[in-house]
């Protein structure tokens, strides 16, 4: 399987795992998951299709580890990121002191004055590194990374959870606990 069919693949499962299910007819279940057979079927049906093995590829080879398989392989969901409201079941973990924010200059007011908010997800994310928040930024134009206080946030009753493929996750980030930006 080529890098572009993919990204192609990858970039479809996002769009209709994590936002848009009912654009290939499918449901997911309360806590995202839907039956690979009927998500193959659905894929099939509006003209994209994915074959079991290419599936299977995508879920290991991706770069992000998007998306889960279930146990015994029968279903598959993203591992986070949806806009439409999905209970994923993580549970609460202390973060670490700090995490970090990739943005852009041209949000930094806003976010000043309201701190970061999930905008149309269901959480902010944030990484444990600089340079994931770098790339994240980067996706926007000139990136600024900013600082978080997640151990101070946590101690303060802040819930904070960890996606299957490393992201943490939190509803929001009040302006207080924003440390600072650097491009
Ligand atoms: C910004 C990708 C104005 C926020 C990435 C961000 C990540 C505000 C944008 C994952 C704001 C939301 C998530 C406020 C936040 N005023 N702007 N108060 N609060 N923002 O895409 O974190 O490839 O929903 O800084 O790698 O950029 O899809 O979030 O710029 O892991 O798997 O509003 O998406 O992963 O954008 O990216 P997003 P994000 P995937």
């Amino acid at each position: 399987m080529d890098e572009q069919r993919l990204t192609r693949v990858s970039k479809y499962l996002s769009r209709h795992l994590r936002h848009r299910p009912e654009g290939i007819g499918i449901l997911l279940d309360e806590h995202g998951w839907v039956a690979v057979p009927v998500l193959l079927r659905a894929a099939a049906r509006h003209g994209f299709p994915i074959d079991r093995a290419e599936l299977e590829t995508v879920v290991t080879a991706n770069d992000k580890q998007r998306f889960a398989l279930d146990r015994d392989a029968d279903r598959i969901r993203a591992q986070q990121g949806h806009s439409v409201p999905v209970d994923l079941g993580l549970p609460p973990r202390e973060p670490p002191d700090f995490l970090f924010h990739g943005t852009v200059g041209r949000f930094l007011p806003a976010i000043r004055r309201e701190g970061l908010r999930p905008m149309r997800r269901h959480a902010v994310h944030l990484s444990t590194d600089r340079d994931t928040a770098l790339r994240v930024g980067a996706r926007r134009g000139r990136p600024v990374v900013l600082t978080i206080r997640s151990g101070e946030m946590h101690r303060d009753g802040h819930v904070f959870r960890l996606s299957g493929n490393g992201v943490w996750l939190v509803t929001a980030v009040p302006p207080r606990y924003v440390a600072g930006g650097r491009s």
